[in-house]
């Protein structure tokens, strides 16, 4: 009993519920950057920890873990996140409680530390196939495609980017200002003008939050339709992810689940009564539209990519 009650306060932590409230209200946005707040969440929960035993700090660690889980449920890097941080130091319980947190806490920095090493390779992979000359067109905001935009301008490319405002919470604006900062020529519009500008772009690049068994990519809201824009117009549309995106329970039959967000980010308390108003954040684009995923492991098409992760997996469970 005693023992609830000090998890209770950790979990209470000012900081832990802010960073929480954050994820939630999607101030803290983008698959990466989601996954790494799960991480600091559980550095601080293990720097605050009272628990008594190395059993009652792990159990407390995988409590808090559920519920961040929870807090987006179309994220399977944030899960896969979780679920490696507290199943290792789940693997040492049988050290003091005091190592054990301290072992946790440089279990989690060198998570968030790896995550960059993937975004910094997904950057150098995907820069390649950027070219002078070309007109890139982006939704939502992703930190993967940022940063290989970032890159490619770097390394001295000529480009420009049409960037989607991204309703309803308009994640367009964070892409337009990052690559703004970078003098990066930028054609903003909203959504319902990818049709029509689609006939200028000379690629698509966006991020994932999820790739499923059979290759198909989860994205914000909107991305499919930009997809079948640019199968219309024989864009190559791509994605940028790192493979801890990729979610096994789907080949067990369990499809990636789909967030439902509030009424209020799309429509007023008081207006449209009677209407249901249904506000899906992300959808799913099939691999068919897929031309090529970016990952820090190389770029490939949608079947080669599950095809490389599975039988990955399968050595590693060997
Ligand atoms: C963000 C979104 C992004 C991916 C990219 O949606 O759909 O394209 O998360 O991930 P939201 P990354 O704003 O609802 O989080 O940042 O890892 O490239």
């Amino acid at each position: 009993m005693l023992q609830d009650k000090r998890m209770v306060m950790s979990a209470n932590d000012d900081r832990v519920k802010k960073i929480m409230r954050d994820i939630k209200s999607i101030k803290i946005q983008g698959a990466r950057k989601v996954a790494v707040a799960g991480a600091r969440i559980l550095v601080l929960v293990a720097q605050g920890s009272r628990a008594g035993s190395s059993g009652a700090f792990v159990s407390e660690l995988r409590n808090v873990s559920r519920e961040v889980v929870g807090l987006r449920p179309t994220e399977p890097a944030l899960r896969f996140g979780q679920e490696l941080i507290v199943s290792r130091v789940a693997s040492r319980k049988g050290m003091p409680v005091g190592e054990l947190r301290k072992y946790a806490v440089s279990v989690c920095r060198n998570y968030i530390s790896e995550t960059k090493k993937m975004l910094d390779k997904i950057a150098q992979y995907g820069a390649r196939l950027i070219s002078d000359g070309d007109v890139v067109m982006t939704h939502c905001h992703s930190h993967c495609a940022v940063e290989i935009l970032r890159f490619a301008k770097r390394q001295g490319k000529d480009f420009s980017v049409i960037v989607t405002e991204t309703r309803p919470l308009f994640q367009g604006k964070i892409t337009a200002r990052e690559l703004l900062a970078e003098k990066i020529p930028v054609v903003y519009c909203v959504d319902s003008a990818s049709a029509s500008l689609m006939k200028d772009a000379t690629k698509v690049l966006v991020g994932a939050d999820a790739v499923t068994a059979g290759g198909d990519v989860v994205n914000k809201i909107g991305t499919y339709q930009i997809a079948i824009e640019a199968s219309e117009y024989k864009v190559p549309f791509i994605v940028a992810c790192g493979t801890h995106k990729y979610d096994p329970m789907t080949a067990l039959g369990f499809p990636e689940p789909i967030e439902e967000r509030a009424r209020r980010e799309v429509a007023g308390v008081r207006e449209l009564t009677g209407a249901k108003v249904v506000n899906p954040a992300f959808d799913v684009t099939p691999k068919e539209y897929i031309y090529e995923i970016v990952t820090e492991i190389g770029v490939f098409s949608p079947e080669t990519l599950v095809g490389v992760l599975v039988s990955r997996g399968r050595k590693e469970g060997t």
